[in-house]
């Protein structure tokens, strides 16, 4: 099988490439990136010289180029991770977010209709559900929870997947949706909640909270995620929505703290900021489809999760102190174009 996998140079999408390419030797894994600020090439280095790995740079909404690229490899699936993904940019900046989620995910799924896939898979989010109560610790979301978005980003997201259903209805193409939880987990930007407050932690610097620091996210590792999708793919059912998460409730103030005890710094670098605009209160996902009708399970909880990835980011500071500094921008000119491995 041939897979078409987006996004594979940003956080999820890269260790989903990882995954997938060591598991599956006789599978091919194209790896579609535009390299934004957020994709870095280096996340994919341990699949970079692997026979059934090839990386293409093109934007998910350029349509000739798609097109193009669609008639010259013919994949058999799409997994598409491609996305602005930060809800902070979005409410700076939302037309790039209509632009890739909505218009990137039209535009693959007019060339997997035309060329025929065997499936397509989205990724999308439980940020297209809303948000549920502080005080409601019974209430999840379920497949069945109403659209309900909140941010320019969580409506990118969710125009996406209406689209994604009207394919299916309409013309019958064989999709697959998935809702995830927050991830957390080796390469994640550090833009993001844990990155940025490990990051700033070590380096003795503020943390900055939004608000009072109590909306609740459910974390889950990304490698969960990834395994998640893998099963989805190979088993779930053409049409459906699955919701994935592990019950891994915690408050934002729990997370910091989390981090500071563990780097060994003082709760004293928390530093309560202005809150987010139309900030979500609480996620909370009910995994009981996933689990009852696939199996899946997860295999980290939050403590072993984040201890792994807290590790992880203290090994690698030479990953962040990268984008921190830019320089990972050069890595693509330095290593892919000046050495004629792929045409800018
Ligand atoms: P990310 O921002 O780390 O990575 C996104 C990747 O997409 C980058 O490599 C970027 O270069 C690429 N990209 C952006 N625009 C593109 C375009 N027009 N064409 C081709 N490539 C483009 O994001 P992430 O956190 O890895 O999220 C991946 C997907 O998972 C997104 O669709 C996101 O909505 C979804 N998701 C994320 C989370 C989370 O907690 N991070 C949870 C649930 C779902
Ligand atoms: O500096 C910060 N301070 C802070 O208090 C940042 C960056 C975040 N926060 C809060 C906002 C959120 O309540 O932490 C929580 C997590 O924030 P983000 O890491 O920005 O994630 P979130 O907004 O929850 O969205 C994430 O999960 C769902 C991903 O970025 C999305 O792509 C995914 O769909």
């Amino acid at each position: 099988m041939k897979f078409l996998v987006t996004g594979g140079a940003g956080f999820i999408g890269a260790n989903f490439v990882n995954y997938m390419v060591k598991k599956y030797p006789e599978d091919m894994f194209i790896n579609l990136d535009k390299l934004t600020y957020a994709g870095n090439l280096e996340n994919c280095k341990e699949s970079e010289n692997e026979p059934n790995y090839k990386f293409v740079k093109g934007d998910i909404a350029d349509r000739e180029f798609i097109f193009d690229l669609f008639e010259k490899e013919r994949p058999d699936v799409v997994v598409n991770f491609a996305a602005e993904s930060h809800v902070d940019r979005s409410i700076e900046d939302p037309e790039i977010f209509v632009k890739t989620n909505v218009l990137g995910t039209t535009t693959l799924l007019d060339a997997s209709r035309e060329f025929g896939v065997t499936r397509y898979h989205q990724v999308s989010t439980d940020e297209v559900y809303g948000d549920l109560p502080l005080d409601r610790p019974d209430l999840f979301f379920t497949e069945e929870t109403p659209i309900h978005t909140s941010s320019p980003y969580s409506s990118s997201k969710a125009a996406a997947d209406l689209f994604v259903k009207a394919y299916h209805r309409t013309y019958g193409l064989p999709v697959t949706i998935s809702c995830c939880s927050n991830n957390y987990g080796p390469y994640q930007f550090p833009e993001k909640l844990i990155p940025l407050m490990i990051s700033r932690a070590t380096a003795d610097e503020k943390l900055p909270v939004y608000g009072d620091g109590a909306n609740v996210r459910d974390w889950l590792y990304v490698l969960d995620h990834c395994k998640a999708i893998d099963l989805i793919i190979r088993h779930g059912k053409v049409g459906e929505t699955y919701n994935i998460g592990g019950h891994n409730e915690r408050s934002n103030l729990q997370v910091v703290k989390t981090v500071l005890n563990a780097v060994n710094k003082p709760e004293s670098l928390i530093t309560y900021v202005q809150d987010r605009k139309g900030h979500d209160r609480r996620y909370a996902i009910d995994p009981a489809k996933i689990e009852n009708e696939l199996g899946w399970k997860p295999e980290e909880n939050f403590d072993t999760g984040i201890a792994k990835t807290i590790q992880w980011y203290l090994d690698n500071e030479d990953w962040w102190k990268n984008i921190l500094s830019g320089d990972y921008q050069n890595y693509f000119q330095k290593m892919y174009v000046d050495k004629g491995r792929v045409e800018e």
